[in-house]
Protein backbone atom coordinates (compact mmCIF):
# COMPACT_ATOMS: atom_id res chain seq x y z
CA UNK A 1 0.00 0.00 0.00
CA UNK A 2 1.33 3.96 -0.41
CA UNK A 3 0.69 6.15 1.52
CA UNK A 4 2.05 9.77 1.45
CA UNK A 5 5.42 9.65 0.08
CA UNK A 6 7.75 12.19 1.55
CA UNK A 7 7.99 13.80 5.15
CA UNK A 8 6.34 17.32 4.27
CA UNK A 9 3.27 15.70 3.20
CA UNK A 10 3.24 13.47 6.16
CA UNK A 11 3.63 16.30 8.77
CA UNK A 12 1.11 19.06 6.42
CA UNK A 13 -1.46 15.62 6.72
CA UNK A 14 -0.64 15.44 10.45
CA UNK A 15 -1.37 19.80 10.69
CA UNK A 16 -4.55 19.31 8.49
CA UNK A 17 -5.88 15.81 10.39
CA UNK A 18 -5.27 17.88 13.94
CA UNK A 19 -6.35 21.48 12.95
CA UNK A 20 -9.46 19.92 11.55
CA UNK A 21 -9.86 16.80 13.34
CA UNK A 22 -13.15 16.98 14.72
CA UNK A 23 -14.72 18.18 11.62
CA UNK A 24 -13.21 15.70 9.47
CA UNK A 25 -14.01 12.98 11.66
CA UNK A 26 -17.11 13.73 11.89
CA UNK A 27 -17.23 14.05 7.36
CA UNK A 28 -16.49 10.86 7.56
CA UNK A 29 -18.60 9.26 9.64
CA UNK A 30 -21.53 10.28 7.18
CA UNK A 31 -20.18 10.07 4.09
CA UNK A 32 -18.66 6.30 4.27
CA UNK A 33 -22.60 5.45 5.75
CA UNK A 34 -23.59 2.60 3.37
CA UNK A 35 -26.64 5.17 2.64
CA UNK A 36 -24.83 7.26 0.56
CA UNK A 37 -24.94 6.46 -3.09
CA UNK A 38 -21.80 5.71 -5.25
CA UNK A 39 -22.07 7.46 -8.64
CA UNK A 40 -19.57 6.88 -11.71
CA UNK A 41 -18.25 10.60 -11.81
CA UNK A 42 -15.59 12.64 -13.92
CA UNK A 43 -15.29 11.25 -17.02
CA UNK A 44 -15.04 8.08 -18.59
CA UNK A 45 -13.85 7.06 -22.35
CA UNK A 46 -13.84 3.14 -23.31
CA UNK A 47 -12.95 1.35 -26.23
CA UNK A 48 -12.17 -1.80 -27.14
CA UNK A 49 -8.69 -1.97 -25.63
CA UNK A 50 -8.94 -0.25 -22.93
CA UNK A 51 -10.31 3.24 -21.98
CA UNK A 52 -9.65 7.04 -19.42
CA UNK A 53 -11.49 8.22 -16.62
CA UNK A 54 -10.86 11.03 -14.60
CA UNK A 55 -11.96 12.64 -10.88
CA UNK A 56 -14.54 15.01 -11.21
CA UNK A 57 -13.76 18.60 -13.23
CA UNK A 58 -10.63 17.27 -14.04
CA UNK A 59 -7.42 19.20 -14.11
CA UNK A 60 -9.37 21.57 -11.75
CA UNK A 61 -10.41 20.85 -8.60
CA UNK A 62 -12.51 17.99 -7.68
CA UNK A 63 -16.03 19.05 -5.56
CA UNK A 64 -16.52 18.04 -2.03
CA UNK A 65 -18.53 15.44 -0.71
CA UNK A 66 -18.09 13.14 -3.61
CA UNK A 67 -17.73 9.25 -4.22
CA UNK A 68 -16.91 7.53 -7.46
CA UNK A 69 -16.80 4.18 -8.39
CA UNK A 70 -15.37 2.71 -11.41
CA UNK A 71 -15.34 -0.57 -11.66
CA UNK A 72 -13.39 -2.08 -15.43
CA UNK A 73 -13.95 -5.12 -16.83
CA UNK A 74 -11.47 -6.92 -19.25
CA UNK A 75 -12.63 -9.73 -21.31
CA UNK A 76 -12.00 -13.74 -20.31
CA UNK A 77 -8.60 -14.41 -20.59
CA UNK A 78 -7.35 -10.87 -19.94
CA UNK A 79 -6.03 -8.86 -17.37
CA UNK A 80 -6.33 -4.69 -16.75
CA UNK A 81 -3.19 -2.47 -16.60
CA UNK A 82 -4.14 1.10 -15.08
CA UNK A 83 -1.67 3.78 -15.24
CA UNK A 84 -2.05 7.00 -13.55
CA UNK A 85 -1.16 10.65 -15.38
CA UNK A 86 1.72 12.49 -13.34
CA UNK A 87 -0.90 15.53 -12.97
CA UNK A 88 -2.49 14.84 -10.01
CA UNK A 89 -2.77 15.72 -6.21
CA UNK A 90 -5.34 14.67 -3.83
CA UNK A 91 -5.48 16.08 -0.15
CA UNK A 92 -2.54 13.98 1.73
CA UNK A 93 -3.50 13.00 5.30
CA UNK A 94 -2.49 10.08 7.21
CA UNK A 95 -3.17 6.91 6.21
CA UNK A 96 -5.16 8.68 3.05
CA UNK A 97 -8.26 9.18 5.69
CA UNK A 98 -9.72 11.78 4.19
CA UNK A 99 -9.43 11.86 0.48
CA UNK A 100 -8.10 9.03 -1.60
CA UNK A 101 -7.98 6.39 -4.38
CA UNK A 102 -8.67 3.08 -3.14
CA UNK A 103 -8.29 0.28 -5.59
CA UNK A 104 -9.34 -3.49 -5.30
CA UNK A 105 -8.19 -6.51 -7.13
CA UNK A 106 -11.92 -7.70 -8.57
CA UNK A 107 -15.58 -6.41 -8.97
CA UNK A 108 -16.72 -5.90 -5.80
CA UNK A 109 -16.19 -2.96 -2.71
CA UNK A 110 -15.15 -6.36 -0.80
CA UNK A 111 -12.62 -7.69 -3.54
CA UNK A 112 -8.77 -7.56 -1.91
CA UNK A 113 -7.33 -4.51 -1.68
CA UNK A 114 -4.60 -3.31 -3.79
CA UNK A 115 -4.23 0.08 -2.25
CA UNK A 116 -5.49 3.37 -1.03
CA UNK A 117 -3.75 6.34 -2.74
CA UNK A 118 -3.38 10.43 -2.11
CA UNK A 119 -0.97 13.10 -1.87
CA UNK A 120 1.15 14.35 -4.43
CA UNK A 121 2.96 11.72 -6.41
CA UNK A 122 0.79 9.35 -8.40
CA UNK A 123 0.21 6.19 -7.56
CA UNK A 124 2.45 3.09 -9.72
CA UNK A 125 1.44 0.97 -12.49
CA UNK A 126 -1.42 -1.37 -11.64
CA UNK A 127 -2.70 -4.88 -12.86
CA UNK A 128 -4.78 -6.52 -11.79
CA UNK A 129 -5.26 -10.58 -11.12
CA UNK A 130 -8.22 -11.31 -13.02
CA UNK A 131 -10.17 -8.87 -15.41
CA UNK A 132 -11.68 -7.14 -12.92
CA UNK A 133 -10.62 -3.85 -10.94
CA UNK A 134 -12.93 -2.22 -8.51
CA UNK A 135 -11.49 1.60 -8.09
CA UNK A 136 -13.54 4.20 -5.43
CA UNK A 137 -12.70 8.04 -5.33
CA UNK A 138 -13.40 9.59 -2.25
CA UNK A 139 -13.58 13.20 -1.29
CA UNK A 140 -14.78 14.63 1.98
CA UNK A 141 -16.40 17.65 2.80
CA UNK A 142 -13.15 20.11 2.90
CA UNK A 143 -9.89 21.17 0.94
CA UNK A 144 -9.84 20.02 -2.13
CA UNK A 145 -7.43 19.41 -5.32
CA UNK A 146 -6.98 18.46 -8.70
CA UNK A 147 -7.77 15.07 -8.57
CA UNK A 148 -6.01 12.37 -11.05
CA UNK A 149 -6.53 10.77 -14.65
CA UNK A 150 -5.80 7.09 -15.13
CA UNK A 151 -5.66 5.41 -18.28
CA UNK A 152 -5.84 1.34 -18.54
CA UNK A 153 -5.04 -1.51 -20.96
CA UNK A 154 -5.97 -4.93 -21.57
CA UNK A 155 -3.12 -7.43 -21.59
CA UNK A 156 -3.35 -11.03 -22.00
CA UNK A 157 -3.45 -12.99 -18.73
CA UNK A 158 -0.94 -14.28 -18.46
CA UNK A 159 -2.24 -17.84 -16.77
CA UNK A 160 -3.56 -18.75 -20.42
CA UNK A 161 -0.34 -17.55 -22.01
CA UNK A 162 0.49 -21.63 -23.09
CA UNK A 163 -2.47 -21.54 -25.43
CA UNK A 164 -1.08 -18.69 -27.37
CA UNK A 165 -3.65 -16.66 -29.66
CA UNK A 166 -7.19 -17.35 -28.73
CA UNK A 167 -9.96 -17.86 -30.87
CA UNK A 168 -12.98 -15.72 -31.02
CA UNK A 169 -15.30 -16.36 -28.69
CA UNK A 170 -18.90 -17.60 -30.71
CA UNK A 171 -22.31 -15.04 -30.39
CA UNK A 172 -24.28 -16.79 -27.55
CA UNK A 173 -27.24 -14.76 -26.07
CA UNK A 174 -30.40 -16.00 -24.79
CA UNK A 175 -33.91 -13.56 -24.47
CA UNK A 176 -36.45 -15.32 -21.74
CA UNK A 177 -39.63 -13.84 -19.88
CA UNK A 178 -43.04 -14.99 -18.89
CA UNK A 179 -44.17 -16.02 -15.17
CA UNK A 180 -41.19 -18.60 -15.03
CA UNK A 181 -38.82 -20.58 -17.13
CA UNK A 182 -35.71 -22.68 -16.82
CA UNK A 183 -32.22 -21.20 -18.16
CA UNK A 184 -29.73 -24.39 -18.33
CA UNK A 185 -26.47 -24.19 -20.25
CA UNK A 186 -27.90 -27.19 -21.98
CA UNK A 187 -29.35 -24.51 -24.10
CA UNK A 188 -25.98 -23.61 -25.47
CA UNK A 189 -25.67 -27.63 -27.47
CA UNK A 190 -29.42 -27.51 -28.10
CA UNK A 191 -29.45 -24.14 -29.81
CA UNK A 192 -26.14 -24.67 -31.92
CA UNK A 193 -24.83 -21.51 -30.13
CA UNK A 194 -21.55 -23.38 -30.26
CA UNK A 195 -19.27 -26.69 -30.64
CA UNK A 196 -18.75 -28.98 -27.96
CA UNK A 197 -15.35 -28.25 -27.84
CA UNK A 198 -15.01 -24.35 -28.03
CA UNK A 199 -14.65 -21.85 -25.37
CA UNK A 200 -18.08 -20.03 -24.37
CA UNK A 201 -19.35 -16.77 -22.81
CA UNK A 202 -23.18 -16.90 -22.77
CA UNK A 203 -25.74 -14.56 -21.34
CA UNK A 204 -29.40 -15.21 -20.85
CA UNK A 205 -31.39 -11.78 -20.57
CA UNK A 206 -34.37 -12.54 -18.54
CA UNK A 207 -37.40 -10.00 -18.61
CA UNK A 208 -39.94 -9.91 -16.04
CA UNK A 209 -43.35 -8.61 -16.38
CA UNK A 210 -43.91 -4.66 -16.00
CA UNK A 211 -43.76 -3.78 -12.20
CA UNK A 212 -42.36 -7.44 -11.35
CA UNK A 213 -38.84 -8.57 -9.97
CA UNK A 214 -36.81 -12.21 -10.37
CA UNK A 215 -35.99 -14.51 -7.85
CA UNK A 216 -33.62 -17.33 -9.46
CA UNK A 217 -33.52 -20.59 -8.10
CA UNK A 218 -30.55 -23.27 -8.73
CA UNK A 219 -31.82 -26.33 -9.72
CA UNK A 220 -28.44 -27.57 -10.45
CA UNK A 221 -25.11 -26.45 -10.70
CA UNK A 222 -21.56 -28.15 -11.27
CA UNK A 223 -17.83 -26.43 -12.54
CA UNK A 224 -15.50 -28.67 -13.91
CA UNK A 225 -12.53 -26.89 -12.33
CA UNK A 226 -14.60 -26.01 -9.00
CA UNK A 227 -12.56 -22.83 -7.71
CA UNK A 228 -11.13 -21.77 -10.49
CA UNK A 229 -13.00 -18.85 -11.59
CA UNK A 230 -10.39 -17.91 -14.38
CA UNK A 231 -11.91 -21.21 -16.11
CA UNK A 232 -15.60 -21.40 -15.14
CA UNK A 233 -18.17 -19.52 -13.71
CA UNK A 234 -21.89 -18.38 -13.37
CA UNK A 235 -22.68 -14.99 -12.76
CA UNK A 236 -26.01 -13.17 -12.18
CA UNK A 237 -26.19 -9.39 -12.94
CA UNK A 238 -28.85 -7.45 -11.54
CA UNK A 239 -30.83 -4.58 -13.88
CA UNK A 240 -28.02 -4.51 -16.79
CA UNK A 241 -25.12 -6.83 -17.91
CA UNK A 242 -22.89 -3.92 -17.28
CA UNK A 243 -20.11 -4.80 -14.41
CA UNK A 244 -21.79 -2.41 -12.05
CA UNK A 245 -24.95 -4.59 -11.90
CA UNK A 246 -23.07 -7.67 -10.75
CA UNK A 247 -24.77 -9.20 -8.20
CA UNK A 248 -23.18 -12.95 -7.62
CA UNK A 249 -20.27 -14.81 -9.24
CA UNK A 250 -20.28 -18.72 -8.05
CA UNK A 251 -17.57 -20.92 -9.42
CA UNK A 252 -16.67 -22.95 -6.42
CA UNK A 253 -18.72 -25.96 -5.26
CA UNK A 254 -21.53 -24.05 -4.35
CA UNK A 255 -24.35 -21.69 -5.88
CA UNK A 256 -27.06 -19.54 -3.31
CA UNK A 257 -30.30 -18.76 -4.64
CA UNK A 258 -30.57 -14.82 -5.80
CA UNK A 259 -33.65 -12.75 -4.98
CA UNK A 260 -33.17 -9.40 -8.12
CA UNK A 261 -34.48 -6.11 -7.00
CA UNK A 262 -35.39 -5.05 -10.66
CA UNK A 263 -37.40 -6.88 -13.80
CA UNK A 264 -34.60 -7.22 -15.64
CA UNK A 265 -32.03 -10.65 -14.88
CA UNK A 266 -28.78 -11.36 -16.95
CA UNK A 267 -27.00 -15.04 -16.38
CA UNK A 268 -23.85 -15.23 -17.75
CA UNK A 269 -21.80 -18.74 -17.90
CA UNK A 270 -18.40 -18.50 -18.54
CA UNK A 271 -16.89 -22.14 -19.39
CA UNK A 272 -13.11 -22.44 -21.48
CA UNK A 273 -12.03 -25.41 -23.52
CA UNK A 274 -11.36 -27.90 -20.60
CA UNK A 275 -14.66 -26.65 -19.06
CA UNK A 276 -17.30 -27.83 -21.14
CA UNK A 277 -18.75 -30.43 -18.38
CA UNK A 278 -19.45 -27.27 -16.26
CA UNK A 279 -23.55 -26.85 -15.70
CA UNK A 280 -26.25 -24.99 -14.65
CA UNK A 281 -29.58 -25.21 -14.31
CA UNK A 282 -31.72 -22.57 -12.86
CA UNK A 283 -35.71 -21.44 -12.46
CA UNK A 284 -36.54 -17.76 -12.79
CA UNK A 285 -39.59 -16.79 -11.30
CA UNK A 286 -41.04 -13.56 -11.64
CA UNK A 287 -42.86 -12.08 -8.93
CA UNK A 288 -43.93 -8.70 -7.50
CA UNK A 289 -44.32 -7.14 -3.92
CA UNK A 290 -47.40 -7.76 -1.57
CA UNK A 291 -50.28 -6.70 -1.72
CA UNK A 292 -51.21 -9.61 -3.71
CA UNK A 293 -53.59 -8.82 -6.53
CA UNK A 294 -56.74 -11.37 -7.93
CA UNK A 295 -54.39 -13.36 -9.94
CA UNK A 296 -51.54 -14.01 -8.04
CA UNK A 297 -50.54 -15.96 -5.33
CA UNK A 298 -49.00 -14.96 -1.90
CA UNK A 299 -45.67 -16.57 -1.02
CA UNK A 300 -45.26 -15.73 2.45
CA UNK A 301 -42.48 -14.57 1.63
CA UNK A 302 -42.60 -10.59 0.31
CA UNK A 303 -43.83 -12.21 -3.04
CA UNK A 304 -46.38 -12.44 -5.02
CA UNK A 305 -46.43 -14.78 -8.11
CA UNK A 306 -48.44 -15.58 -10.68
CA UNK A 307 -51.86 -18.36 -10.10
CA UNK A 308 -50.36 -20.71 -12.70
CA UNK A 309 -47.48 -21.58 -10.83
CA UNK A 310 -49.09 -22.92 -7.99
CA UNK A 311 -49.27 -26.88 -7.91
CA UNK A 312 -47.06 -26.66 -11.13
CA UNK A 313 -44.13 -29.15 -9.81
CA UNK A 314 -41.96 -26.98 -9.46
CA UNK A 315 -41.37 -24.73 -6.04
CA UNK A 316 -41.53 -21.32 -6.92
CA UNK A 317 -41.37 -19.82 -4.07
CA UNK A 318 -38.49 -19.39 -1.78
CA UNK A 319 -40.36 -21.80 0.65
CA UNK A 320 -42.17 -24.04 -1.14
CA UNK A 321 -45.53 -22.75 -0.33
CA UNK A 322 -46.86 -22.78 -3.87
CA UNK A 323 -46.44 -26.75 -3.22
CA UNK A 324 -48.03 -27.80 -0.25
CA UNK A 325 -51.24 -29.17 0.29
CA UNK A 326 -51.98 -29.18 -3.68
CA UNK A 327 -54.85 -32.05 -2.79
CA UNK A 328 -56.84 -29.59 -0.98
CA UNK A 329 -56.11 -27.11 -3.19
CA UNK A 330 -57.46 -28.62 -6.11
CA UNK A 331 -60.41 -29.84 -4.35
CA UNK A 332 -61.05 -26.37 -2.99
CA UNK A 333 -61.02 -24.92 -6.51
CA UNK A 334 -63.34 -27.44 -7.80
CA UNK A 335 -65.82 -27.10 -5.07
CA UNK A 336 -65.61 -22.99 -6.32
CA UNK A 337 -66.11 -24.06 -9.71
CA UNK A 338 -69.22 -26.12 -9.37
CA UNK A 339 -70.48 -23.88 -7.39
CA UNK A 340 -69.97 -21.01 -9.48
CA UNK A 341 -71.05 -22.73 -12.80
CA UNK A 342 -75.02 -22.94 -13.28
CA UNK A 343 -77.40 -26.24 -13.46
CA UNK A 344 -77.30 -26.54 -16.96
CA UNK A 345 -73.77 -26.42 -17.35
CA UNK A 346 -73.62 -28.72 -14.37
CA UNK A 347 -76.37 -31.03 -15.76
CA UNK A 348 -74.74 -31.53 -19.46
CA UNK A 349 -71.35 -31.88 -18.02
CA UNK A 350 -72.99 -35.08 -15.23
CA UNK A 351 -74.34 -36.44 -18.51
CA UNK A 352 -70.71 -36.14 -20.64
CA UNK A 353 -69.42 -37.72 -17.10
CA UNK A 354 -72.17 -40.41 -17.38
CA UNK A 355 -71.56 -41.39 -20.80
CA UNK A 356 -67.58 -41.47 -20.37
CA UNK A 357 -67.79 -43.82 -17.92
CA UNK A 358 -70.18 -45.85 -19.15
CA UNK A 359 -67.99 -46.05 -21.96
CA UNK A 360 -64.75 -46.89 -19.79
CA UNK A 361 -66.84 -49.60 -18.42
CA UNK A 362 -67.23 -51.34 -21.30
CA UNK A 363 -63.56 -50.83 -22.89
CA UNK A 364 -62.16 -52.14 -19.29
CA UNK A 365 -64.60 -55.33 -19.98
CA UNK A 366 -63.72 -56.03 -23.32
CA UNK A 367 -60.24 -55.80 -22.03
CA UNK A 368 -60.70 -57.82 -19.25
CA UNK A 369 -62.33 -61.03 -21.57
CA UNK A 370 -59.75 -60.48 -23.54
CA UNK A 371 -56.64 -60.78 -21.41
CA UNK A 372 -58.61 -64.23 -19.54
CA UNK A 373 -59.35 -65.42 -22.92
CA UNK A 374 -55.11 -65.50 -23.60
CA UNK A 375 -54.05 -66.28 -19.98
CA UNK A 376 -52.13 -63.43 -19.76
CA UNK A 377 -50.84 -62.03 -16.63
CA UNK A 378 -50.87 -58.66 -15.55
CA UNK A 379 -48.64 -56.43 -14.30
CA UNK A 380 -48.82 -53.33 -11.87
CA UNK A 381 -46.34 -51.18 -11.26
CA UNK A 382 -46.53 -48.36 -8.86
CA UNK A 383 -44.77 -45.04 -9.52
CA UNK A 384 -44.79 -42.71 -6.74
CA UNK A 385 -43.70 -39.20 -7.06
CA UNK A 386 -42.98 -38.37 -4.14
CA UNK A 387 -41.32 -35.06 -4.19
CA UNK A 388 -43.94 -33.99 -5.74
CA UNK A 389 -46.90 -35.00 -3.66
CA UNK A 390 -49.16 -35.85 -6.45
CA UNK A 391 -51.08 -39.23 -6.28
CA UNK A 392 -49.55 -42.51 -7.07
CA UNK A 393 -50.02 -43.68 -10.88
CA UNK A 394 -50.63 -47.36 -11.58
CA UNK A 395 -50.04 -48.47 -14.98
CA UNK A 396 -52.26 -52.20 -16.24
CA UNK A 397 -49.79 -53.72 -18.42
CA UNK A 398 -50.24 -57.01 -20.29
CA UNK A 399 -47.10 -59.27 -21.06
CA UNK A 400 -45.34 -58.33 -24.09
CA UNK A 401 -46.87 -54.49 -23.93
CA UNK A 402 -44.03 -51.88 -23.23
CA UNK A 403 -44.54 -49.26 -20.82
CA UNK A 404 -45.38 -46.22 -22.91
CA UNK A 405 -43.55 -43.40 -20.54
CA UNK A 406 -43.06 -39.98 -21.85
CA UNK A 407 -39.67 -38.69 -22.21
CA UNK A 408 -41.57 -35.89 -20.34
CA UNK A 409 -42.88 -37.40 -17.61
CA UNK A 410 -39.11 -38.85 -16.89
CA UNK A 411 -37.87 -35.37 -16.80
CA UNK A 412 -40.36 -33.92 -14.86
CA UNK A 413 -40.12 -37.18 -12.30
CA UNK A 414 -36.13 -37.44 -12.44
CA UNK A 415 -36.18 -32.99 -11.66
CA UNK A 416 -38.10 -33.21 -9.01
CA UNK A 417 -36.29 -36.40 -7.11
CA UNK A 418 -32.89 -34.30 -8.23
CA UNK A 419 -34.29 -31.20 -6.21
CA UNK A 420 -34.72 -32.57 -3.00
CA UNK A 421 -32.32 -35.20 -3.26
CA UNK A 422 -34.66 -37.91 -3.21
CA UNK A 423 -33.57 -41.10 -4.65
CA UNK A 424 -35.54 -42.41 -7.31
CA UNK A 425 -37.91 -45.83 -6.76
CA UNK A 426 -35.74 -48.55 -5.78
CA UNK A 427 -37.18 -49.89 -9.08
CA UNK A 428 -35.78 -48.26 -11.14
CA UNK A 429 -32.04 -47.56 -9.65
CA UNK A 430 -29.26 -49.49 -9.97
CA UNK A 431 -26.03 -49.42 -7.93
CA UNK A 432 -24.00 -48.21 -10.79
CA UNK A 433 -26.25 -45.26 -11.68
CA UNK A 434 -23.95 -42.14 -12.12
CA UNK A 435 -24.40 -38.38 -10.71
CA UNK A 436 -25.82 -37.09 -13.85
CA UNK A 437 -29.27 -36.87 -15.13
CA UNK A 438 -28.91 -37.93 -18.83
CA UNK A 439 -27.04 -41.48 -16.85
CA UNK A 440 -29.96 -41.98 -14.36
CA UNK A 441 -32.65 -41.57 -17.06
CA UNK A 442 -31.27 -44.33 -19.22
CA UNK A 443 -30.77 -46.42 -16.35
CA UNK A 444 -34.46 -45.89 -14.89
CA UNK A 445 -36.56 -46.45 -18.57
CA UNK A 446 -34.15 -49.08 -19.19
CA UNK A 447 -34.19 -50.77 -16.15
CA UNK A 448 -38.40 -49.80 -16.10
CA UNK A 449 -38.71 -51.90 -19.40
CA UNK A 450 -36.46 -54.75 -18.57
CA UNK A 451 -38.90 -55.61 -15.27
CA UNK A 452 -42.16 -55.00 -16.85
CA UNK A 453 -41.00 -56.92 -19.77
CA UNK A 454 -39.77 -59.78 -17.48
CA1 LIG B 1 -10.95 16.83 1.00
CA1 LIG C 1 -44.83 -23.83 -8.36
Amino acid sequence: MIYGRSLFHIVASLIIFHLSGATKKGTEKQTTSETQKSVQCGTWTKHAEGGIFTSPNYPSKYPPDRECIYIIEAAPRQCIELYFDEKYSIEPSWECKFDHIEVRDGPFGFSPIIGRFCGQQNPPVIKSSGRFLWIKFFADGELESMGFSARYNFTPDPDFKDLGVLKPLPACEFEMGGPEGIVESVQIMKEGKASASEAVDCKWYIRAPPRSKIYLRFLDYEMQNSNECKRNFVAVYDGSSSVGDLKAKFCSTVANDVMLRTGLGVIRMWADEGSRNSRFQMLFTSFQEPPCEGNTFFCHSNMCINNTLVCNGLQNCVYPWDENHCKEKRKASLLDQLTNTSGTVIGVTSCIVIILIIISVIVQIKRLVKNMSKGNRTLTRQFSRRCLNLPIMSYALSEGQELQLTLQMWQRTLKTTTNCGDPLPSAFTTTTVGPTCPVRRAAAVTSAQEMLLS
